[in-house]
């Protein structure tokens, strides 16, 4: 079978979508480091409308991989065309797909191989947005805090060896040191990951970064590149063998890397652009003055949800989001969540029917033609539960408000750490402090087990709860003084760990 490339394109059934605008005048604008199937489904998506609707052909996107030449192998021969796969069901339940060649991804890099020709395209004067999706960890910070992990090892490499940097934030700054030497005009730097402020963090890491460098540099991107907020919401599960082939039926060619998502999609961000921007507001992009209430209502909804679900989900064994939802008690205790202890803590948002949202967010997950992995999301939680949980927990505790809701998703994510689901079911925790979580797991069972000779064991889980709450980078250096919040979780956790997942939420008071 033939391969999608610019010479079968014009062979595709014609219900299939296709760039409909000169591909060889396009330029690269946009030089975007992280190239994993979520910006390919988003940024590119709209990025891709946006030429078609303006005809401004100056924002091709440039992407680039930090490690894996996966994406690159994949795209090269086939000119950077992938096919986007929107999966929804019709009114009757049946599945159905749309399909779509999007175009404007003009190069993939892989930045591992040739660090030098990253630098040289962010320091390229085509360039006028960089932006990034790497993911929590991409960031290298203390997740509770903010602050930039200075003694993390590829900070430690790149502020020793910048002209070779390995980590996003040395990248970044190394070309943007390029580029003030070319005499280049500044970038605006576009945090489309799921980070609260995530402008505002990025900025505070790049410059705290580069003042380490040079703080004239420092001072330069301070004063001349620009870092809007954002909030990106469409749910990507990870392309599998399965949607290849679906998508080799559909096209008649074989497309090595399509990218698979919902219908749904939205994405606000602040029209702070130094060096111009595509005309994204007309392809569905939302401009708003301040992100930031859109992405404490998407983490705090939306993610802390899927968490949840994750978490619950995959110890009681349901493999996909689909399938925990459609168990009623996991799907009441989410309603739940969410109408009791989530959106008390929610920013004022003009317009915003929140009741809706939730009923369509709850629709999204039980999205089957979808097939999204609880295990994929279960990934890399010490990243993902302080943004996504404990804000709204400590702003419940604050406002004296119960947390036994959010307790359980901590208690579950807690009760995860020990690697095993509730058939026996071995699994390995993914997550880049996996080192620590289990020295701290072990230090708690170690705090438990003494405990325990003196006391009942509820009191023993507390014991275990204070102890692994001790973890700063994740609980901060206050949650762990929390006799509430420690209650609460032990009291989850308790639960949890003696009737299993199921009973624990159909106790629910
Ligand atoms: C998910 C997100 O993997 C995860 O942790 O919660 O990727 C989620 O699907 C998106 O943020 C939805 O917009």
């Amino acid at each position: 079978m033939q391969t999608l490339s610019p010479c079968t394109l014009a062979r595709l059934p014609a219900s299939v979508a296709r760039p409909g605008y000169d591909r060889d005048a396009l330029k690269t604008g946009i030089v975007h480091l992280g190239l994993g199937a979520f910006p390919r489904a988003h940024l590119a998506a709209v990025n891709e409308a946006a030429l078609h609707a303006s005809g401004d052909l100056r924002w091709g996107i440039a992407g680039v991989s930090l490690r894996s030449p996966d994406t690159r192998d994949a795209l090269a021969p086939q000119g950077g065309l992938y096919t986007l796969a929107l999966r929804d069901i019709d009114d009757s339940g049946t599945p159905r797909t749309a399909l779509q060649v999007i175009g404007c991804l003009r190069q993939c890099l892989v930045a591992a191989e040739d660090p030098a020709a990253v630098i040289a395209l962010i320091a390229h004067p085509d360039t006028r947005i960089l932006s990034l999706t790497v993911t929590e960890k991409g960031y290298c910070h203390d997740p509770a805090s903010g602050a930039l992990q200075v003694q993390h090892p590829q900070v430690q490499h790149d502020l020793a060896a910048l002209d070779r940097p390995c980590s996003t934030l040395g990248f970044i700054v190394a070309g943007l040191r390029q580029r003030r030497r070319l005499g280049l005009a500044p970038v605006t730097l576009l945090s489309l990951d799921n980070l609260p402020s995530n402008g505002h963090l990025l900025r505070a890491l790049v410059l705290d970064f580069a003042a380490r460098i040079d703080p004239a540099l420092a001072d330069w991107i301070a004063g001349r590149c620009s870092f809007p907020c954002s909030m990106v919401d469409r749910i990507v599960p990870r392309t599998t063998d399965d949607d290849r082939a679906l998508v080799r039926a559909a096209l008649g060619v074989e497309d090595a890397w399509p990218v698979v998502g919902e219908r749904f999609l939205d994405w606000v961000l602040e029209d702070r652009f130094v060096a111009g921007r595509p005309a994204w507001e007309r392809s569905g992009a939302r401009l708003a003055q301040a992100a930031q209430p859109f992405e404490t209502l998407k983490l705090r909804m939306v993610n802390a949800s899927h968490s949840a679900l994750a978490y619950l989900g995959l110890m009681a064994g349901f493999q996909t989001v689909d399938q925990a939802i459609a168990q009623p008690a996991l799907r009441r205790y989410l309603e739940r969540l969410m109408t009791e202890e989530i959106a008390p803590t929610l920013p004022a948002l003009a317009g915003l029917d929140l009741h809706a949202y939730r009923e369509r967010l709850l629709a999204r997950f039980a999205n089957p033609a979808l097939a999204h992995r609880t295990a994929q999301i279960a990934l890399d939680g010490s990243q993902k539960l302080p943004q996504r949980l404990l804000g709204t927990v400590r702003d419940r505790l604050a406002a004296g408000a119960s947390i036994e809701l959010l307790a359980l998703a901590v208690a579950a994510w807690l009760h995860h750490l020990r690697g095993r689901d509730e058939q026996g079911q071995p699994y390995r925790i993914h997550d880049p402090q996996a080192d620590a979580l289990a020295q701290q797991h072990a230090l708690a069972d170690a705090a438990a087990a003494s405990d325990s000779a003196t006391t009942p064991v509820h009191q023993a889980t507390s014991a275990w709860v204070r102890t692994f709450s001790g973890l700063a980078p994740v609980f901060g250096t206050d949650l762990q003084h929390s006799q509430p919040f420690v209650h609460a979780v032990a009291a989850q956790l308790h639960a949890l760990r003696t009737r299993g997942v199921l009973p624990t939420l159909e106790g629910l008071a």
